[in-house]
């Protein structure tokens, strides 16, 4: 029965333990909401959960600068920072929430069903949203922790059967009870997966990557050094780094995948599926990929056999002409399916570089997180303007008519890769023995090439480091100098000369807007004396 019809206001003012059990029920109910939304999401989208679209709402709004910081911060663990934060800010509102409903039942429920609307309105704007179904978790979530605070603080309104005291022992069987109950069905419902992740493991599983008709050469032996430390030449898939902006990693099933190539130029609009795709002449590639956002010797770099096509001759078989033979369209934008949006100059596509739809990562189909079933690479420039990952249409247009997702946020609309070199050993800050130390890492500028890299002791002279065999161009280059070490603190310094004869600039730069310079170097002290 109306427990508020029949008893409108307690009996008597409610104690401090009434209050703290009427914040914990609107914890409970708050855990309830995430739960049962969480459960409604695993059948409508799990990008459309509440914390999965409140995220990416503010993933979207949040300045560069401080997405920087938090990239800077907390690495590769940002995202994960990110949801604990939303996590923790519902925890402080729901407690809240809980303390208002003992004062106002009814305005206490409301304020839960608001939230449900804010979350609902997160999902269906987002930008991959396509129904109003994104809607639903969140609805059905907040209707659920709504109705559970509703009987809650019911409970404590009403005196235990003769007494004047409110009844909390209900009060808990009723938390207790409804908190296990949804915990043990999402647990369930999570080991089970959810139907659209089902279909998507299973396409990847069955997927067969086709042979290469163009292989890439063996690695020369002389391409990786035997030093202890260095990164690897080839970047395992484990240990590549990833970034983007997906808190759900995209599930794309490759049975259903199809790319869109359309706009200014396109002759006709096609449409290829990953069969079709595959059925092409199949280019086998080592190529390095790198972030605008890895900062002077900074981890977000990898270099993988790939294998895809062509994307040039897929544009011209779809009557695309660059630029300089008169193509309307300067600019390729690649839309993924999580609505991320990515900017390629056409030139550079066409300008027979191997620019690449690719499917295969080191001997597999491409893993969820680098962008399975398909994804863009361009040897030459960072990935936030070249490697769209998750691919799911490709639109010509110019760089006057269209923003990329990442250019109003005040990255660079072009931004071809700067020449890098890395110190991976000694590690900066690591105490060595004296003797011979090898100092080695890494060297990049994608197409141009490493022609050179040195290391500098203190302030001593250059001294030229021995460069490992060159794989293509379009990898990155290790490099060992052997150093005779003296005991004390040093300073060590790499800078790498690029195909063209240009060597890194000293001064450092900022990673925004177009990507990081200046020579890397690491402190080390030596033992002994
Ligand atoms: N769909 C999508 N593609 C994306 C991104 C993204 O956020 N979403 N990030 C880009 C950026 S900034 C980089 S550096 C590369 C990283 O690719 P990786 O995660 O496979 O290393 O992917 C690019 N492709
Ligand atoms: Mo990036």
């Amino acid at each position: 029965m109306n427990d508020a019809i029949r008893t409108p206001r307690p009996l008597h003012e409610p104690t401090r333990t009434d209050r703290l059990l009427a914040a914990l029920g609107g914890l409970v109910s708050a855990y309830v909401s995430l739960a049962v939304a969480d459960l409604a999401s695993f059948w409508v989208r799990p990008e459309a959960g509440p914390v999965a679209a409140v995220g990416g709402a503010v993933v979207d709004r949040t300045p560069a600068a401080l997405k920087e910081w938090a990239i800077r911060v907390f690495g590769e663990s940002d995202k994960t920072v990110l949801q604990l934060g939303i996590l923790l800010l519902l925890a402080v509102l729901a407690l809240a929430v809980g303390l208002l409903a003992l004062r106002h039942r009814l305005l206490g429920t409301a304020a839960v069903a608001a939230f449900g609307v804010l979350g609902a309105l997160a999902a269906v704007t987002r930008p991959d949203s396509e129904s109003a179904m994104d809607a639903v978790p969140s609805l059905v979530g907040a209707a659920a922790g709504a109705l559970l605070l509703y009987v809650l603080i019911g409970r404590l309104l009403t005196p235990r059967p003769g007494t004047a005291q409110a009844d909390r022992r209900g009060f808990l069987i009723v938390a207790a009870s409804t908190g296990l109950a949804v915990t043990g069905a999402a647990a369930l419902a999570r080991s089970v997966g959810t139907p659209v992740q089902e279909n998507a493991a299973a396409s990847r599983a069955a997927l067969r990557l086709p042979p290469p008709t163009s292989p890439a050469p063996a690695v020369p032996a002389g391409a990786q050094l035997d030093v202890p430390g260095i990164s690897p030449f080839v970047t395992p898939n484990r240990d590549f780094y990833r970034v983007d902006t997906a808190l759900v990693v995209p599930k794309v099933d490759a049975d259903r995948w199809h790319l869109r190539i359309h706009g200014s130029g396109v002759r006709e609009e096609r449409t290829v599926t990953l069969p079709e795709l595959m059925a092409r002449p199949v280019l086998e590639r080592d190529i390095t990929l790198n972030c605008v956002s890895n900062p002077v010797g900074g981890p977000y770099a990898g270099n993988a056999r790939w294998l895809g096509v062509r994307l040039a001759d897929l544009l011209r078989e779809a009557g695309v002409r660059p630029p300089s033979e008169g193509g309307p369209a300067d600019q390729l934008v690649a839309r993924s399916v999580d609505g991320m949006t990515i900017g390629t100059p056409v030139e550079t596509v066409m300008d027979g570089r191997d620019a690449l739809l690719a499917f295969g990562m080191n001997g597999e189909p491409l893993p969820f997180t680098h962008g399975f079933p398909v994804r863009m690479l361009v040897p030459g420039l960072y990935g936030y303007v070249s490697a769209c990952k998750w691919i799911e249409s490709i639109e010509l247009t110019t760089f006057d008519a269209y923003d990329a997702y990442w250019v109003p946020r005040g990255w660079a609309a072009q931004a071809p890769v700067k020449t890098q070199s890395r110190i991976d050993t000694p590690r900066g800050l690591g105490r060595t023995a004296a003797g011979t130390v090898m100092v080695a890492g890494v060297a990049w500028a994608q197409h141009r090439g490493i022609r050179r890299v040195e290391v500098r002791i203190d302030d001593g002279p250059w001294q030229d480091a021995r460069l490992a065999a060159v794989d293509s161009s379009d990898t990155w280059r290790q490099w060992v100098h052997p150093w005779a070490a003296t005991p004390g603190r040093h300073t060590l310094t790499v800078r790498a000369t690029d195909g063209t004869g240009t060597t890194q600039p000293e001064r450092r730069t900022d990673t925004m807007p177009d990507g990081a310079q200046g020579w890397h170097s690491v402190e080390v002290t030596i033992k002994g004396g």
